[in-house]
């Protein structure tokens, strides 16, 4: 998700206090301040959105410098807000207003100090940190270059385990300079983030759930541990079908697994390599969206259309004209842009949404299409807001929504929109284990490393990981929430976090944990209001109005409200559970223990 820090209201409010003559003024003031910021975020907010988005899309030395001077200054700007907001705290006035506060005062993520060469010089850095990623590319020494898609091109395809190591290797290359970059990018952020009344990054980043950030950090474990088990059945299985197609050697059968041998750079994502470890994958049973995407010879954009199609069944509107005009959908061959996919909302009064993503006619694109609309379709539910309520519920809802209409593609739903037959649907719908072993390897998979990579920027926002232990300790990381290893050694030269978007980008990672338990969470509850009573598997929401509906008017109230409100709407819960996720999969981890049972399962 990408925006620009919005502002803010004019709807006046009455407060239930007689106020005295002091707090009139001081009202009136806190008016014409609030009302001074949505004028501005209107007027400026589209312009840095445009500087951005050309930043993205033409990296070149000038929009580089053209995008971090427009950093330093709206950052600038918005600590001077920030600073005039903290003056109310002391004010009685209405939850909504107090709310717009907050947010004035708790939308970073990478504050500098109220200074301007840190600020610029950190707007410097976080430039640079994003255009080496995106511009990122490895040599070797036969002269052959790759981006990161040549690289993935191998490690999503290859079975060959030194293709896969040298591919692995070459992308990790890339992040090395980024090390000292990333460090002091830290230091600069700490002291801003200590300005603005916080101890650390860490801490700022994890107050904006509405709740204390040890509480909310505890619940975030608690679900862990509830979903754990599952992780693990499946990890064992996997290991033991990939020790099985490639020996002890390659990949043993009771060590972490090797990360480069799991059909995905960041070994985030299983489902390249459901073919191994699902033994019925010779039958035609398992839908095989790439193959349909080929023998169709879908564009980029009927893919899209395809994913629009299902918001608009369930009561969307469709999206504007400029969307199809103004997003990328293909990745250009002369220049160089980030391509990592995001969803844009560059304008909100005027409603400009764009996605841009490098789409490839496979599968896992046809899936990340559904997650991008579930963006642009909630910024077009809340942009009637204020601009300082246009965000989601929290960061998890955001990237929770397109998630979850994924969980509706259901054999059911693809015979609806004409890619299989009866006969098909009916065979895949017999082998659910099959489906939910797919589901699995990408929906449980992500689940404890979205969960880590936070708490491994937490530990170096703390200070409790430092440039001597960084890569180390990322290692340590991945091997006890994930059970996963580098394919050898790695010293303390590389910077292999450096290698993943969110890092040099800087984006929140614990949004996409929080997305992939609550998407399950909605799709229970949808799926029970609308009175199915099958396996949620088979569940699909696909034109069901009624649950369209719940999910609009949830988006429509922005981060007007705490987000346990905007939840407890949808699931009548407030409070986030693993056990949605495990009724989900409940029939795949009876199978997976019964396939572990000889097993040893675990790892040190
Ligand atoms: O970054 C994304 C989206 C954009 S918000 C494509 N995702 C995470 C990732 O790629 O690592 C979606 C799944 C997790
Ligand atoms: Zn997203």
């Amino acid at each position: 998700m990408k925006k620009f820090i919005s502002i803010l209201s004019i709807v006046v409010i009455v407060t239930s206090c007689v106020p005295s003559g002091e707090q009139t003024s001081k009202l009136e003031e806190l008016d014409i301040f609030l009302n001074e910021v949505e004028k501005q975020n209107l007027e400026l907010g589209p312009v840095i959105s445009s500087a951005s988005w050309i930043s993205s899309n033409f990296i070149t030395y000038d929009s580089q410098k053209v995008i971090a001077d427009y950093g330093t200054r709206y950052t600038l700007d918005a600590l001077e807000k920030a600073r005039r907001a903290s003056s109310f705290d002391e004010l009685e006035v209405s939850d909504e207003k107090r709310r717009m506060l907050n947010i004035l005062k708790t939308s970073f993520v990478m504050p500098p100090p109220l200074d301007d060469e840190l600020a610029a010089e950190l707007s410097k850095i976080t430039t640079s940190l994003e255009a080496m990623y995106g511009g990122g590319e490895h040599c070797f020494e036969d002269g052959n270059c790759y981006d990161l898609e040549a690289f993935e091109a191998i490690i999503d395809n290859s079975r060959n385990p030194e293709e896969l190591l040298r591919a692995w290797s070459g992308w990790h290359e890339i992040s090395k300079p980024m090390k000292p970059m990333y460090m002091r990018m830290v230091e600069i952020g700490n002291q801003g983030a200590n300005d603005l009344g916080y101890q650390n990054l860490s801490d700022l980043w994890f107050s904006k759930y509405d709740m204390p950030s040890d509480e909310f950090l505890m619940e975030t474990d608690r679900v862990w541990e509830e979903v754990k088990p599952l992780y693990e059945a499946l990890h064992c299985h996997v290991r033991a079908k990939l020790n099985e197609h490639y020996g002890d050697e390659i990949v043993s059968n009771s060590n972490p697994l090797p990360v480069h041998m799991l059909g995905n750079m960041w070994g985030q994502s299983w489902s390249n390599i459901y073919d191994l470890v699902y033994p019925k994958q010779d039958e035609i049973s398992t839908v095989n969206l790439t193959k349909i995407i080929e023998e169709r010879n879908l564009s980029e954009i009927d893919m899209v259309e395809y994913a629009e199609d299902f918001f608009i069944s369930i009561g969307f509107e469709a999206l504007p004209e400029t969307f199809w005009e103004r997003s990328l959908f293909v990745k250009p061959v002369d220049r160089s842009v980030v391509c990592h996919a995001s969803a844009w909302n560059l304008d909100p009064a005027n409603n400009d949404l764009r996605i841009k993503m490098c789409i490839e006619k496979n599968e896992e694109d046809f899936i990340t299409i559904h997650h991008e609309l579930g963006h642009i379709f909630y910024y077009q539910a809340y942009n009637h807001l204020p601009t300082l309520f246009q965000g989601g519920a929290n960061d998890g809802f955001h990237e929770a929504f397109g998630d979850l209409l994924t969980l509706s593609i259901t054999p059911e739903y693809l015979k609806k929109i004409d890619f299989i037959n009866q006969e098909e649907a009916d065979l895949a719908e017999e082998d659910f284990i099959g489906l939910l072993m797919k589901q699995a390897l990408e929906g449980v998979v992500i689940i404890p490393w979205a969960l880590m990579l936070d708490k491994w920027r937490a530990g170096i926002f703390k200070g409790d990981i430092t440039e001597d232990n960084l890569n180390e300790s990322w290692w340590e990381m991945r091997k006890n929430y994930q059970g996963i290893v580098p394919p050898s050694e790695r010293s303390e030269a590389y910077f292999d976090a450096g290698a993943k978007y969110h890092i040099p980008g800087n984006t929140p990672y614990t949004r996409y944990y929080l997305a992939r338990i609550m998407q399950y969470q909605f799709h229970e509850a949808l799926c029970k209001e609308s009175g199915f009573e099958g396996y949620l598997h088979e569940c699909s929401v696909y034109g069901n109005k009624d649950a369209g509906e719940k999910i609009i008017s949830t988006m429509a109230i922005g981060q007007s409200l705490p987000w346990q409100d905007a939840f407890e709407k949808i699931t009548g819960s407030r409070e986030l559970s693993g056990e949605s996720i495990l009724s989900y999969y409940a029939p795949l981890k009876t199978w997976l223990d019964e396939q572990n049972q000889n097993r040893t399962c675990g790892w040190e």
